[in-house]
Protein backbone atom coordinates (compact mmCIF):
# COMPACT_ATOMS: atom_id res chain seq x y z
CA UNK A 1 0.00 0.00 0.00
CA UNK A 2 1.07 3.49 -0.97
CA UNK A 3 1.08 5.86 1.95
CA UNK A 4 2.78 8.26 0.20
CA UNK A 5 0.05 9.23 -2.72
CA UNK A 6 -2.37 9.66 -0.05
CA UNK A 7 -5.12 7.69 -1.24
CA UNK A 8 -5.51 4.44 1.42
CA UNK A 9 -9.23 4.83 2.31
CA UNK A 10 -9.99 6.70 4.98
CA UNK A 11 -11.15 3.63 6.91
CA UNK A 12 -7.91 1.62 7.05
CA UNK A 13 -6.07 4.99 7.55
CA UNK A 14 -8.02 5.62 11.07
CA UNK A 15 -7.66 1.99 12.29
CA UNK A 16 -3.99 2.65 11.46
CA UNK A 17 -3.96 5.64 13.43
CA UNK A 18 -5.31 3.68 16.65
CA UNK A 19 -2.84 0.75 16.14
CA UNK A 20 0.29 3.19 16.07
CA UNK A 21 -1.53 5.62 19.13
CA UNK A 22 -1.72 2.08 20.83
CA UNK A 23 2.21 1.65 20.17
CA UNK A 24 2.97 4.95 20.70
CA UNK A 25 1.69 4.86 24.44
CA UNK A 26 3.02 1.92 24.93
CA UNK A 27 6.82 2.88 23.59
CA UNK A 28 6.65 6.36 25.51
CA UNK A 29 6.16 4.83 28.82
CA UNK A 30 8.61 2.45 28.59
CA UNK A 31 11.20 5.01 27.56
CA UNK A 32 10.68 8.17 28.90
CA UNK A 33 10.20 8.93 33.06
CA UNK A 34 7.82 11.83 31.89
CA UNK A 35 5.36 9.84 30.18
CA UNK A 36 6.14 6.74 32.20
CA UNK A 37 4.76 9.08 35.02
CA UNK A 38 2.31 11.24 33.02
CA UNK A 39 -0.02 8.26 31.46
CA UNK A 40 0.35 6.06 34.61
CA UNK A 41 -3.32 5.04 34.22
CA UNK A 42 -3.52 4.22 30.75
CA UNK A 43 -3.45 0.79 29.76
CA UNK A 44 -2.33 0.87 25.85
CA UNK A 45 -4.54 -2.04 24.87
CA UNK A 46 -7.55 -0.42 25.74
CA UNK A 47 -7.03 2.39 23.20
CA UNK A 48 -8.96 1.47 20.49
CA UNK A 49 -11.18 4.22 19.63
CA UNK A 50 -10.90 7.60 18.92
CA UNK A 51 -12.64 8.63 22.04
CA UNK A 52 -10.51 6.17 24.26
CA UNK A 53 -7.84 8.52 22.87
CA UNK A 54 -9.36 11.42 23.85
CA UNK A 55 -9.28 10.23 27.49
CA UNK A 56 -5.65 10.16 27.12
CA UNK A 57 -4.00 12.12 29.11
CA UNK A 58 -3.02 16.13 27.32
CA UNK A 59 0.75 17.47 27.54
CA UNK A 60 2.36 21.27 26.94
CA UNK A 61 5.14 23.44 26.30
CA UNK A 62 5.28 23.79 30.34
CA UNK A 63 5.60 19.60 30.18
CA UNK A 64 8.11 19.46 27.74
CA UNK A 65 9.97 22.72 29.52
CA UNK A 66 9.98 20.33 32.68
CA UNK A 67 12.02 17.30 31.14
CA UNK A 68 15.23 19.26 30.42
CA UNK A 69 17.71 17.88 28.10
CA UNK A 70 18.56 14.96 27.73
CA UNK A 71 15.43 13.46 29.69
CA UNK A 72 13.24 14.44 27.30
CA UNK A 73 14.86 12.32 24.61
CA UNK A 74 13.53 8.77 24.71
CA UNK A 75 16.68 7.31 22.97
CA UNK A 76 20.13 6.86 23.74
CA UNK A 77 21.95 9.92 23.05
CA UNK A 78 24.30 8.03 20.64
CA UNK A 79 21.14 7.52 18.29
CA UNK A 80 20.76 10.78 17.47
CA UNK A 81 21.65 12.40 14.50
CA UNK A 82 20.24 15.42 14.79
CA UNK A 83 19.17 18.59 17.62
CA UNK A 84 16.85 21.54 17.34
CA UNK A 85 15.99 23.45 19.69
CA UNK A 86 13.17 26.71 20.31
CA UNK A 87 14.32 30.23 20.60
CA UNK A 88 13.35 30.29 24.31
CA UNK A 89 12.19 33.48 23.66
CA UNK A 90 9.38 32.72 26.27
CA UNK A 91 11.13 30.86 28.62
CA UNK A 92 13.72 27.94 28.66
CA UNK A 93 14.52 26.12 25.04
CA UNK A 94 12.66 23.05 24.17
CA UNK A 95 15.81 21.06 23.15
CA UNK A 96 14.31 17.98 20.52
CA UNK A 97 16.40 14.89 18.70
CA UNK A 98 15.84 13.51 15.71
CA UNK A 99 17.13 9.48 15.04
CA UNK A 100 18.17 8.67 11.91
CA UNK A 101 14.51 7.07 11.39
CA UNK A 102 12.89 10.60 12.23
CA UNK A 103 14.67 12.17 9.76
CA UNK A 104 13.57 10.10 7.22
CA UNK A 105 9.79 10.35 8.76
CA UNK A 106 10.25 14.07 8.39
CA UNK A 107 11.98 13.51 4.79
CA UNK A 108 8.66 11.45 4.18
CA UNK A 109 6.41 14.09 5.56
CA UNK A 110 7.81 16.99 3.45
CA UNK A 111 7.91 15.18 0.29
CA UNK A 112 4.27 15.13 0.36
CA UNK A 113 4.28 18.54 1.05
CA UNK A 114 6.36 19.09 -2.22
CA UNK A 115 4.55 16.54 -3.91
CA UNK A 116 0.63 18.08 -2.64
CA UNK A 117 1.98 21.14 -4.46
CA UNK A 118 2.34 19.77 -8.08
CA UNK A 119 6.45 19.85 -7.36
CA UNK A 120 8.27 17.55 -9.80
CA UNK A 121 11.45 17.20 -11.20
CA UNK A 122 13.09 19.71 -13.02
CA UNK A 123 11.79 22.32 -10.68
CA UNK A 124 13.99 24.37 -8.53
CA UNK A 125 12.61 25.57 -5.21
CA UNK A 126 13.98 28.87 -4.07
CA UNK A 127 14.16 28.23 -0.20
CA UNK A 128 14.39 31.37 1.72
CA UNK A 129 12.87 29.90 5.05
CA UNK A 130 15.77 30.17 7.84
CA UNK A 131 18.56 27.92 7.82
CA UNK A 132 19.57 26.92 11.46
CA UNK A 133 17.67 26.03 14.67
CA UNK A 134 14.52 27.49 13.18
CA UNK A 135 13.49 24.45 11.57
CA UNK A 136 12.00 25.54 8.35
CA UNK A 137 14.54 25.69 6.09
CA UNK A 138 16.00 22.38 7.02
CA UNK A 139 12.56 20.99 6.01
CA UNK A 140 12.24 22.00 3.07
CA UNK A 141 15.60 21.05 1.69
CA UNK A 142 15.19 17.91 3.03
CA UNK A 143 11.69 17.90 1.09
CA UNK A 144 13.39 18.94 -1.93
CA UNK A 145 15.99 15.94 -1.63
CA UNK A 146 14.14 13.43 -0.76
CA UNK A 147 11.56 14.96 -4.14
CA UNK A 148 14.61 14.76 -6.33
CA UNK A 149 14.59 18.27 -7.57
CA UNK A 150 17.11 21.06 -7.08
CA UNK A 151 16.92 23.24 -3.59
CA UNK A 152 19.23 26.94 -3.98
CA UNK A 153 19.64 27.09 0.14
CA UNK A 154 19.37 30.98 0.00
CA UNK A 155 18.48 30.75 4.03
CA UNK A 156 16.40 34.84 4.74
CA UNK A 157 17.37 37.92 3.93
CA UNK A 158 19.87 40.08 1.45
CA UNK A 159 16.36 40.87 -0.27
CA UNK A 160 17.54 42.18 -3.49
CA UNK A 161 19.65 39.68 -3.86
CA UNK A 162 17.20 37.04 -3.47
CA UNK A 163 14.98 39.02 -6.29
CA UNK A 164 17.98 38.92 -8.53
CA UNK A 165 18.51 35.14 -7.87
CA UNK A 166 15.06 34.44 -8.22
CA UNK A 167 14.72 35.62 -11.75
CA UNK A 168 18.41 34.75 -13.14
CA UNK A 169 18.26 31.10 -11.81
CA UNK A 170 14.59 30.69 -12.75
CA UNK A 171 12.97 29.31 -9.57
CA UNK A 172 10.17 27.40 -10.26
CA UNK A 173 9.15 26.81 -6.51
CA UNK A 174 9.48 29.61 -3.66
CA UNK A 175 9.54 28.85 -0.12
CA UNK A 176 9.52 30.69 2.68
CA UNK A 177 6.85 32.71 5.32
CA UNK A 178 3.83 34.63 3.48
CA UNK A 179 5.07 37.67 5.43
CA UNK A 180 8.84 37.37 3.44
CA UNK A 181 7.06 36.12 0.85
CA UNK A 182 5.09 39.53 0.62
CA UNK A 183 8.44 41.56 1.25
CA UNK A 184 10.19 39.49 -1.58
CA UNK A 185 7.16 41.07 -3.55
CA UNK A 186 7.36 44.66 -2.53
CA UNK A 187 11.27 44.85 -3.24
CA UNK A 188 10.39 43.12 -6.87
CA UNK A 189 8.38 46.34 -7.21
CA UNK A 190 11.07 48.74 -6.19
CA UNK A 191 13.59 47.20 -8.44
CA UNK A 192 11.22 47.17 -11.17
CA UNK A 193 10.92 43.79 -11.71
CA UNK A 194 7.76 42.00 -13.17
CA UNK A 195 6.28 39.17 -12.24
CA UNK A 196 6.74 37.45 -15.91
CA UNK A 197 10.55 37.83 -16.20
CA UNK A 198 10.01 35.53 -12.97
CA UNK A 199 9.42 31.43 -13.46
CA UNK A 200 7.87 30.97 -10.42
CA UNK A 201 4.76 28.59 -10.38
CA UNK A 202 4.12 28.02 -7.30
CA UNK A 203 4.88 28.98 -3.42
CA UNK A 204 4.66 27.29 -0.11
CA UNK A 205 4.20 29.52 2.84
CA UNK A 206 4.20 28.74 6.02
CA UNK A 207 4.96 29.25 9.97
CA UNK A 208 2.83 32.33 10.52
CA UNK A 209 -1.06 32.86 10.65
CA UNK A 210 -1.90 34.18 7.59
CA UNK A 211 -5.11 35.60 5.94
CA UNK A 212 -7.00 35.03 2.71
CA UNK A 213 -6.10 38.46 1.73
CA UNK A 214 -2.55 37.90 1.91
CA UNK A 215 -2.95 34.49 -0.04
CA UNK A 216 -4.40 36.37 -2.54
CA UNK A 217 -2.11 38.75 -2.62
CA UNK A 218 1.24 37.37 -2.88
CA UNK A 219 -0.56 35.09 -5.92
CA UNK A 220 -1.63 37.85 -7.66
CA UNK A 221 1.69 39.95 -7.48
CA UNK A 222 3.80 36.91 -7.97
CA UNK A 223 1.75 35.39 -10.63
CA UNK A 224 1.42 32.25 -8.56
CA UNK A 225 -0.61 29.66 -6.54
CA UNK A 226 0.19 30.22 -2.94
CA UNK A 227 -0.41 27.35 -0.53
CA UNK A 228 -0.18 26.84 3.09
CA UNK A 229 1.98 24.38 5.60
CA UNK A 230 1.95 23.73 8.72
CA UNK A 231 4.25 21.98 11.52
CA UNK A 232 5.93 22.38 14.57
CA UNK A 233 9.42 21.89 15.98
CA UNK A 234 7.73 19.39 18.95
CA UNK A 235 5.95 17.51 16.78
CA UNK A 236 8.45 17.27 13.75
CA UNK A 237 9.21 20.68 11.93
CA UNK A 238 6.69 21.90 8.56
CA UNK A 239 5.26 18.94 7.14
CA UNK A 240 2.44 18.10 9.30
CA UNK A 241 0.31 18.76 7.08
CA UNK A 242 -0.10 21.19 3.68
CA UNK A 243 -2.32 22.46 0.72
CA UNK A 244 -2.87 20.42 -2.19
CA UNK A 245 -2.43 22.64 -5.56
CA UNK A 246 -5.59 20.91 -6.99
CA UNK A 247 -8.07 21.61 -4.20
CA UNK A 248 -6.55 24.95 -2.44
CA UNK A 249 -9.21 24.49 0.00
CA UNK A 250 -7.78 23.72 3.72
CA UNK A 251 -4.61 21.51 4.64
CA UNK A 252 -4.74 17.44 4.24
CA UNK A 253 -2.99 15.74 7.79
CA UNK A 254 -0.15 13.06 7.01
CA UNK A 255 -2.77 11.79 9.31
CA UNK A 256 -0.63 8.19 9.39
CA UNK A 257 2.39 9.77 10.38
CA UNK A 258 0.73 12.52 12.88
CA UNK A 259 -2.63 11.92 14.82
CA UNK A 260 -4.37 15.35 15.00
CA UNK A 261 -7.43 15.85 17.42
CA UNK A 262 -10.09 19.54 17.82
CA UNK A 263 -10.46 20.28 21.36
CA UNK A 264 -12.29 22.67 23.12
CA UNK A 265 -9.29 24.90 25.12
CA UNK A 266 -11.39 25.31 27.94
CA UNK A 267 -13.17 21.90 28.42
CA UNK A 268 -10.32 19.75 26.65
CA UNK A 269 -13.23 17.66 24.93
CA UNK A 270 -13.13 16.98 21.50
CA UNK A 271 -15.47 19.57 18.94
CA UNK A 272 -17.55 18.25 16.08
CA UNK A 273 -15.48 18.56 12.85
CA UNK A 274 -16.16 21.92 11.23
CA UNK A 275 -16.24 23.88 14.98
CA UNK A 276 -13.19 25.88 15.76
CA UNK A 277 -11.27 24.47 18.25
CA UNK A 278 -7.57 23.72 19.49
CA UNK A 279 -5.59 21.49 17.54
CA UNK A 280 -3.80 18.52 19.55
CA UNK A 281 -1.12 16.74 17.79
CA UNK A 282 0.61 13.34 18.42
CA UNK A 283 3.65 12.30 16.53
CA UNK A 284 2.79 8.64 15.84
CA UNK A 285 6.61 7.23 14.85
CA UNK A 286 8.44 9.63 16.50
CA UNK A 287 11.77 7.82 18.23
CA UNK A 288 13.91 10.44 19.93
CA UNK A 289 11.34 13.06 20.84
CA UNK A 290 8.25 11.60 20.84
CA UNK A 291 4.69 13.68 22.12
CA UNK A 292 1.60 12.03 22.71
CA UNK A 293 -1.35 14.69 22.40
CA UNK A 294 0.01 18.29 22.79
CA UNK A 295 -1.96 21.11 23.36
CA UNK A 296 -0.16 23.51 19.97
CA UNK A 297 -2.10 26.08 21.31
CA UNK A 298 -3.48 26.83 17.67
CA UNK A 299 -6.90 27.36 16.55
CA UNK A 300 -8.29 25.84 13.55
CA UNK A 301 -11.38 22.95 12.85
CA UNK A 302 -11.56 20.18 10.72
CA UNK A 303 -12.82 20.68 7.43
CA UNK A 304 -15.80 18.06 6.95
CA UNK A 305 -16.14 16.14 3.62
CA UNK A 306 -13.29 15.20 1.20
CA UNK A 307 -10.84 17.20 -1.12
CA UNK A 308 -11.77 17.24 -4.90
CA UNK A 309 -7.90 16.12 -5.48
CA UNK A 310 -9.06 12.73 -4.67
CA UNK A 311 -6.47 12.55 -1.46
CA UNK A 312 -8.67 10.33 1.78
CA UNK A 313 -6.75 12.06 4.25
CA UNK A 314 -8.48 14.92 6.35
CA UNK A 315 -7.84 18.43 6.36
CA UNK A 316 -7.61 20.77 8.81
CA UNK A 317 -8.65 24.60 7.97
CA UNK A 318 -6.15 27.81 7.90
CA UNK A 319 -4.80 28.24 11.32
CA UNK A 320 -6.93 31.32 12.35
CA UNK A 321 -4.36 32.40 15.07
CA UNK A 322 -3.27 31.01 18.78
CA UNK A 323 -4.88 30.72 21.71
CA UNK A 324 -2.29 33.18 23.55
CA UNK A 325 -2.90 36.04 20.05
CA UNK A 326 -6.22 36.64 20.79
CA UNK A 327 -7.47 39.61 22.10
CA UNK A 328 -10.83 41.32 23.31
CA UNK A 329 -11.97 44.32 22.23
CA UNK A 330 -14.99 45.54 24.21
CA UNK A 331 -16.01 41.93 24.82
CA UNK A 332 -14.97 41.60 21.01
CA UNK A 333 -12.49 38.53 20.39
CA UNK A 334 -10.04 38.81 17.77
CA UNK A 335 -7.18 37.21 15.94
CA UNK A 336 -4.37 39.33 14.65
CA UNK A 337 -5.10 37.99 11.37
CA UNK A 338 -9.21 39.36 11.49
CA UNK A 339 -7.07 42.90 11.11
CA UNK A 340 -5.04 41.71 8.66
CA UNK A 341 -8.21 40.89 6.32
CA UNK A 342 -9.47 44.22 6.30
CA UNK A 343 -6.12 45.87 5.90
CA UNK A 344 -5.01 44.17 3.02
CA UNK A 345 -8.71 45.07 1.45
CA UNK A 346 -6.93 48.38 0.85
CA UNK A 347 -4.94 49.42 -1.77
CA UNK A 348 -3.75 52.44 -0.54
CA UNK A 349 -1.78 50.76 2.13
CA UNK A 350 1.64 49.46 1.70
CA UNK A 351 1.17 45.07 2.57
CA UNK A 352 2.36 45.46 6.32
CA UNK A 353 0.93 46.17 9.69
CA UNK A 354 1.66 46.14 13.50
CA UNK A 355 -0.99 45.72 16.29
CA UNK A 356 -0.12 47.79 19.42
CA UNK A 357 -1.94 46.48 22.10
CA UNK A 358 -2.33 48.38 25.29
CA UNK A 359 -4.08 48.24 28.75
CA UNK A 360 -6.24 51.26 30.03
CA UNK A 361 -8.97 50.78 33.02
CA UNK A 362 -9.25 47.16 32.63
CA UNK A 363 -9.82 47.55 28.90
CA UNK A 364 -7.81 46.15 26.12
CA UNK A 365 -7.38 48.98 23.17
CA UNK A 366 -5.70 48.89 20.11
CA UNK A 367 -3.78 50.94 18.08
CA UNK A 368 -3.15 49.89 14.19
CA UNK A 369 0.03 50.79 12.64
CA UNK A 370 0.27 50.86 8.91
CA UNK A 371 1.89 52.62 5.92
CA UNK A 372 0.70 54.32 2.58
CA UNK A 373 1.38 52.75 -0.47
CA UNK A 374 2.41 55.98 -1.95
CA UNK A 375 4.43 58.84 -0.10
CA UNK A 376 2.45 61.21 -1.10
CA UNK A 377 -0.78 60.36 0.24
CA UNK A 378 -2.91 62.31 2.74
CA UNK A 379 -2.57 60.73 5.93
CA UNK A 380 -5.58 62.22 7.95
CA UNK A 381 -7.73 61.38 5.17
CA UNK A 382 -5.79 57.66 4.89
CA UNK A 383 -6.34 57.37 8.63
CA UNK A 384 -9.89 58.18 9.09
CA UNK A 385 -10.35 55.92 6.03
CA UNK A 386 -8.83 52.78 7.70
CA UNK A 387 -11.01 53.54 10.77
CA UNK A 388 -13.92 53.26 9.06
CA UNK A 389 -13.08 50.19 7.03
CA UNK A 390 -11.72 48.36 10.96
CA UNK A 391 -14.81 49.43 12.28
CA UNK A 392 -16.99 47.51 9.49
CA UNK A 393 -15.33 44.82 9.64
CA UNK A 394 -14.15 43.93 13.45
CA UNK A 395 -17.29 45.38 14.93
CA UNK A 396 -15.27 47.53 17.31
CA UNK A 397 -13.49 51.07 16.93
CA UNK A 398 -9.72 51.21 17.41
CA UNK A 399 -7.14 53.73 16.85
CA UNK A 400 -4.79 54.11 13.60
CA UNK A 401 -2.02 55.71 12.98
CA UNK A 402 -0.25 55.92 9.56
CA UNK A 403 3.38 55.90 10.16
CA UNK A 404 6.15 56.71 7.46
CA UNK A 405 6.64 55.03 4.35
CA UNK A 406 9.49 52.02 5.06
CA UNK A 407 9.22 52.68 9.09
CA UNK A 408 7.22 49.38 9.68
CA UNK A 409 9.70 46.47 10.10
CA UNK A 410 9.99 44.42 7.25
CA UNK A 411 9.90 40.24 8.26
CA UNK A 412 12.86 38.50 7.18
CA UNK A 413 11.03 35.22 8.57
CA UNK A 414 8.08 34.85 11.52
CA UNK A 415 7.34 38.87 11.43
CA UNK A 416 6.31 40.36 14.86
CA UNK A 417 2.31 41.27 14.15
CA UNK A 418 1.90 42.41 17.84
CA UNK A 419 3.62 44.54 20.37
CA UNK A 420 1.78 44.01 23.74
CA UNK A 421 2.13 46.49 25.87
CA UNK A 422 -0.35 45.38 28.13
CA UNK A 423 2.06 43.49 30.05
CA UNK A 424 4.04 46.39 30.93
CA UNK A 425 0.90 48.11 31.99
CA UNK A 426 0.51 45.71 34.75
CA UNK A 427 3.97 45.90 35.59
CA UNK A 428 3.99 49.76 36.55
O1 LIG B 1 7.13 27.32 12.31
C1 LIG B 1 7.61 25.10 11.48
C2 LIG B 1 7.33 25.55 10.10
C3 LIG B 1 8.36 26.01 9.31
C4 LIG B 1 6.04 25.48 9.61
C5 LIG B 1 8.11 26.40 8.01
C6 LIG B 1 5.77 25.86 8.29
C7 LIG B 1 6.80 26.32 7.49
P1 LIG B 1 7.90 26.57 15.10
O2 LIG B 1 8.95 27.62 14.93
O3 LIG B 1 8.06 25.57 16.17
O4 LIG B 1 7.80 25.71 13.78
O5 LIG B 1 6.53 27.33 15.26
C8 LIG B 1 5.34 26.59 15.34
O6 LIG B 1 4.14 28.38 14.25
O7 LIG B 1 2.48 26.30 16.63
C9 LIG B 1 1.92 27.89 14.86
O8 LIG B 1 1.56 28.77 15.90
C10 LIG B 1 2.79 28.63 13.86
N1 LIG B 1 2.57 28.11 12.51
C11 LIG B 1 3.29 27.19 11.83
N2 LIG B 1 2.77 27.00 10.60
C12 LIG B 1 1.69 27.82 10.49
C13 LIG B 1 0.72 28.09 9.49
C14 LIG B 1 7.49 26.18 12.53
N3 LIG B 1 0.76 27.51 8.29
C15 LIG B 1 4.17 27.53 15.40
N4 LIG B 1 -0.28 28.96 9.79
C16 LIG B 1 2.85 26.80 15.36
C17 LIG B 1 -0.33 29.57 10.98
C18 LIG B 1 1.56 28.51 11.72
N5 LIG B 1 0.56 29.38 11.96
Amino acid sequence: MDWDDERVPQSELAAKEIELFRETVRRVKRTMPFYAERLRDVDPDAIRTPEDIALVPTTNKADLRAQPYPSAIGVPLTDVMELHASSGTTGSAVVTGYTASDLQLWRTAMKRVLQRAGVHRGDIVHNAYGYGLFTGGLGFHYAALETGVTVLPISGGQTQRQVTMLRDLKATVLTCTPSYGQHIAEVMRQMGVAKDEMSLRVGVFGAEAWSQQMCDEIESEMGITALDVYGLAEIIGPGVASECAEGHKGLHVSEDLFYFEVIDPQTGKPVPDGTLGELVLTALRREASPVVRYRTGDITRVIPGSCECGRTTRRMDHILGRVDDMFTLRGVNLFPRDVESALLDMDALAPVYQLVLDRHQALDVLEVHVEPRETEAERGVLAAAVQRRLNEVLGVSVMVAVMDPLSIPRSEGKAVRVVDRRKLTYAR
